[in-house]
């Protein structure tokens, strides 16, 4: 029998590198069978290993907002990178980066660089730690924040999918500091507030969420955190590591009309290349070093390159504002393609959209936080995705993610989609 490139690259890959993967969810172990590895792509496509070419709805999980390698950002990097890779000390990119992102984002007025989401989540919490002198912090069901250990606690994303949202270790101490709230559920925040008083440093949430599958928090919900945070000296975090850039040239924080104290960003900011930011008000980000005691660093922080690319990728949002319209424009095409194929085949499967980030869920429920999207059948879910996927459609190999698209998805490109996902649910169900 014939084996694939991607099947031998994939065998040969395990052999190194556990689960043959640097990322679970990319082992396709919630969808089954095997991962396709990726050779190359442009714009709305990418291709594999053995030369198939697929309509890309993942763009690297939310940075290719313009589709892969566009233009602008190969330019920029390639200015970039004729004068060096990485220095360990300051370049001007970096401030006109950091410029960039308190214009964009006004409740940032100060913001440090990184090199991932997850050190953007993590720098932030030990910001509110610091800065409030206390200890504890809450997270909501479902949300993920990336994989520091006191994140990994009933988390989505990955950890969710495989079914480890609580992650073996992650000491007991860790997990005494994470207070676990319900997404959308105010009651759940008030409790643990009264039962924790003057302990709590911060809450941290998605706004919206993107990590157990796509969920908007309710307005009345984060007003009503918002106060509650004011109120009580609690830093308000959001974790804008997929809804920065993305969803309005502000973030969620933008379109929700609610302002943390702290965010945090990632992979857009990047245009592709590793890069998380945390920032937020000066009162608090001036308590880090070296202007603070608050410690936080990285030798590949503020990186030539990556800057150079995520300058290149928010210049272009400043300069292109209309992207937004024409993002929402072309996704209520593709959401309006999926909602009429189910309307056809009589299922009233939940579907979320806020702007370019969908989901479909395999429940009639509402979705709404966590408890609701577990209700989604995960095994159709697999069989849906590797239907889609023998069409020619790349989607997130597992349930609890985000479908992202870009300004560069075209007409045909959806029309194929809403075609392959009518199919893929008559054969399925
Ligand atoms: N946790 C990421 C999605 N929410 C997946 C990261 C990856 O595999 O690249």
């Amino acid at each position: 029998m014939n084996i694939s490139k991607s099947e031998k690259l994939f065998e040969e890959a395990q052999k190194f590198i556990p689960g043959g993967v640097n990322s679970p969810v990319r082992a396709f172990k919630s969808v089954g069978g095997k991962p396709l590895f990726i050779k190359e792509g442009k714009g709305s496509k990418f291709t594999d290993a053995d030369g198939n070419e697929y309509i890309d709805y993942i763009g690297s999980w939310g940075p290719h907002l313009f589709g892969h390698n566009p233009d602008f950002i190969i330019d920029a990097l390639n200015e970039a990178i004729k004068k060096g890779t990485s220095f360990g000390a300051p370049t001007e990119i970096e401030i006109k980066m950091a410029e960039l992102i308190t214009e964009l984002v006004p409740s940032v007025e100060k913001v440090r660089m990184v090199n991932s989401g997850t050190e953007a989540t993590m720098s932030a919490v030990r910001a509110a730690r610091g800065f409030t002198g206390r200890d504890k912090f809450i997270k909501f069901e479902g949300c993920y924040h990336g994989h520091a250990d006191y994140f990994l606690i009933k988390a989505g994303s990955g950890a969710l999918t495989l079914g480890v949202p609580t992650s073996p270790g992650v000491t007991k101490g860790n997990a005494a500091d994470t207070l676990l709230a319900e997404y959308n559920n105010i009651e759940s925040i008030k409790e643990l507030v009264a039962n924790n008083k003057d302990e709590i440093a911060a809450v941290i949430i998605e706004p919206i969420a993107g990590n157990m599958g796509v969920i908007k928090s309710e307005d009345n919900f984060l007003k009503e955190l918002r106060s509650i945070c004011d109120e009580e000296g609690i830093v308000l975090i959001f974790d804008e590591v997929m809804t920065g850039f993305r969803v309005a040239k502000g973030g969620a924080q933008e379109i929700l009309g609610i302002t943390p104290d702290l965010s945090t960003f990632g992979k857009i900011i990047g245009g592709g290349l590793p890069v998380g930011a945390f920032g937020g008000k000066a009162e608090i980000m001036n308590q880090i070093a070296p202007v603070g005691p608050i410690y936080q660093a990285g030798t590949l922080s503020g990186n030539p390159l990556a800057m150079s690319a995520g300058f290149a990728a928010l210049n272009y949002i400043k300069n292109n504002p209309n992207i937004y319209d024409l993002l929402e424009e072309k996704s209520a095409y593709l959401a309006d393609g999926f909602a009429k194929n189910l309307e056809k085949i009589g299922k009233k499967y939940a579907m979320t959209r806020i702007g370019s980030m969908m989901c479909l869920f395999f429940t009639e429920e509402e979705v709404t936080d966590f408890q609701s999207a577990v209700k989604s059948n995960t095994e159709l879910y697999g069989k849906y995705f590797h239907k889609m996927l023998e069409q020619g459609i790349y989607l997130a190999p597992a349930q609890f993610e985000a479908l992202f698209v870009s300004t560069v998805h075209s007409k045909e490109d959806f029309d194929k989609t809403i075609n392959a996902h009518y199919n893929s649910l008559i054969e399925i169900l």
